[in-house]
């Protein structure tokens, strides 16, 4: 049996899951979830993960988990080459600092439930949630664009591309999705548009998953 990758096409989450499997050449099977329908919410769902979010992982013959990047080192243990992290005691310091300014600072505050409880407890427009998305972005890249002047290279830490660039490719989807100019941080641009042009960053993108939904 392979292993199982519960999904869904546009989860910044479980993209940084999928290019990373992409980078060790793993191949799982995918179940995608409708998240905008409400499928992380069914009762079948919350069987398999009592959390209700994806990505969630299922090795075979292994640990079932979740938390993108519980899963990302879990993948980088269980298959160390081509490596994730970068030579170096500092470098791999940094490529993780990177990894949680998006995924603890940023992304939480701009996930679909936060977004939704703003409307339905707080009375927050579509322009409002955007808006507040945007600030936690921006707030997060600013600190990132100031750390890659230091690390960066042709990626995010140096030449290969790693746990760094699969986070900071996600996450500037999501940050074009809700209209933040990117103008201030041209080094993310710079590595963001690197990384894309790599087989692994494009097999995993949101339009290339068959799950994938115009608009
Ligand atoms: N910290 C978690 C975040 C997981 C998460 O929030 N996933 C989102 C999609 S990116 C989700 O499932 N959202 C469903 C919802 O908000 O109802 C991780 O890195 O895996």
């Amino acid at each position: 049996m392979a292993d199982t990758l519960y999904g869904y096409y546009r989860s910044s989450a479980a993209y940084r899951v999928r290019i990373a499997l992409n980078l060790k050449g793993l191949s799982v099977t995918h179940v995608p979830l409708h998240l905008r329908q409400g499928a992380q919410h069914g009762p079948a769902y919350r069987a398999i993960n009592p959390a209700g979010l994806v990505p969630w992982f299922v090795a075979d013959g292994g640990p079932a988990l979740g938390q993108s990047l519980a899963i990302i080192e879990y993948l980088e243990e269980a298959h160390p080459a081509p490596p994730l992290l970068p030579a170096g005691l500092a470098a791999r310091a940094y490529a993780r600092e990177i990894a949680h300014t998006i995924a603890c600072d940023i992304h939480p505050l701009g996930n679909l439930r936060v977004l939704e409880k703003l409307s339905a407890d707080y009375g927050e427009t579509a322009q409002g949630r955007a808006a507040w998305n945007r600030h936690w972005m921006a707030a997060g890249l600013r600190a990132i664009e100031a750390r890659l002047a230091r690390t960066a290279g042709h990626f995010a830490i140096g030449d290969a591309p790693g746990l760094a660039d699969l986070c900071i490719v996600p996450q500037l989807y999501n940050a074009r999705r809700f209209g933040l100019d990117l103008s201030p941080y041209p080094r993310l641009a710079a590595v963001d548009a690197a990384a894309r042009a790599l087989p692994a960053f494009i097999a995993a993108a949101p339009e290339n998953q068959p799950d994938h939904e115009e608009g």
